[in-house]
């Protein structure tokens, strides 16, 4: 049965996950990027068809780009801007030769996603990602000391965030620190100096002018990957809300309405990243994918568990805030529009995004890249694969039954 395409995301060489465990989870579809290539840069077509062919050689296929990073002077519009701009073009061009078209990216000033703690205890004795508020307020105020942070937070969650530092070892000071602000593959070794020097740059930048800087990015970027027959799917906030003091514009539904509609391209696509939605318990993951399901050119599937503070932790995947079931029947109607329409590209690309550090995960070495164990993203595959083979099934049982009525 046709149902999405399975994909997993892989690091690269270096990745303790080999593509030949990939292969096994059934996955066909790998998502990667070329994280030794500085941000900025052009990737050309010899690295791009390097890396493909070690794909290629363990059986599968390098079809989705996550991340092709925008760097940080094009977010602010600064410095070398024009030229990171050119290099993004030549970049998505030289991944159409390849056969590549589809590229992640994000817009979320300084730092990408955001956890407090990497190894949350389930009670099940598996570990999640965990965003704490307090801890949060904790960073931000007495490890990163940003002026002004204190004013983000109410006096209770100071006080609790104090009391968290406050227990803190220097050695835990120091493992807390980096697990919140170097994590990036290809932006790693990020210290406290330089997360202050780059927020530095947001000083004088208000929600508009991000707004109106990635809208020039992409009325700049999407003739040239529309003429590529590429498609750019920007991945949402994670979490969904303002941090660090900073705005972050990709967050809700009228984030996205508001997006798409800027720049009215099929090459302006979404990332639909469920988790990363869900985060927000006022965001209806479901409505905003109606919302933007024609313009969805990559999924990720995960969900969360909120609490009554707003912290949450990565759930398992068809549990949490995330109604999978409907998010998944959803996907496929979509799938069987684009389908109708004769789109030869109507199987859209997903992944399990995250999951649990479980069994033998937890015996290795810890992951360097949190989140993207072995054991827990396919449990995470193999359960939303399950859903949606019994979806598919019912929706051909209603389509013979409405032939059998006619
Ligand atoms: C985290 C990921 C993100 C994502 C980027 C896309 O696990 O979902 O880091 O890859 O935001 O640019």
């Amino acid at each position: 049965m046709d149902g999405m395409l399975q994909g997993f995301r892989w690091y690269g060489p270096d990745d303790p996950v080999p593509l030949s465990f990939i292969r096994q989870t059934g996955a066909t579809q790998i998502v990667t990027s070329l994280h030794h290539i500085p941000y900025g840069e052009t990737w050309s077509v010899k690295e791009i068809r390097e890396r493909q062919k070690i794909v290629a050689d363990a059986g599968l296929t390098w079809s989705v780009v996550e991340s092709l990073p925008v760097h940080e002077e094009i977010k602010t519009r600064r410095g070398r801007c024009e030229e990171f701009i050119g290099n993004y073009k030549r970049s998505i061009e030289n991944l159409a030769e390849c056969g590549i078209h589809t590229i992640t990216y994000n817009f979320m000033p300084v730092l990408d996603w955001i956890r407090t703690d990497l190894h949350y205890k389930l009670p099940d004795g598996s570990e999640a990602l965990y965003f704490d508020k307090a801890q949060f307020a904790a960073f931000e105020v007495f490890i990163l000391k940003r002026p002004g942070a204190e004013k983000d937070y109410s006096a209770a969650t100071l006080a609790e965030a104090e009391a968290f530092f406050r227990a803190m070892t220097p050695e835990k000071v120091r493992r807390f620190t980096t697990g919140l602000i170097d994590n990036f593959p290809g932006f790693k070794g990020v210290t406290l100096e330089k997360i202050r020097s780059m927020l530095d740059e947001y000083r004088t930048l208000s929600r508009a002018d991000l707004e109106n800087n990635l809208i020039r990015f992409l009325s700049e970027v999407c003739p040239v990957a529309e003429k590529c027959a590429s498609m750019l799917v920007i991945h949402p906030d994670d979490p969904p809300y303002p941090i660090l003091g900073l705005p972050r514009i990709f967050s809700t539904l009228s984030d996205v309405k508001k997006l798409l509609k800027a720049v009215d391209s099929p090459a302006n696509g979404v990332c639909f990243c469920a988790g990363s939605f869900s985060g927000r318990p006022d965001n209806d993951v479901v409505e905003i994918f109606k919302a933007c399901a024609p313009r969805v050119g990559f999924i990720h599937l995960r969900s969360t568990h909120h609490d009554e503070k707003g912290n949450f932790y990565e759930a398992n995947h068809l549990e949490g805030s995330v109604d999978m079931y409907r998010l998944a029947k959803a996907i496929l109607e979509e799938q069987e529009r684009r389908k109708k329409q004769g789109r030869s590209d109507w199987r859209i690309v997903f992944r399990p995004d995250h999951g649990h550090a479980m069994m033998d995960d937890l015996a290795k070495p810890p992951c360097p890249n949190p989140g993207y164990t072995a054991i827990g993203r396919m449990k995470g595959l193999a359960e939303i694969r399950g859903l949606e083979f019994g979806i598919l099934k019912a929706m051909q049982e209603a389509r013979c039954g409405e032939e059998t009525r006619k």
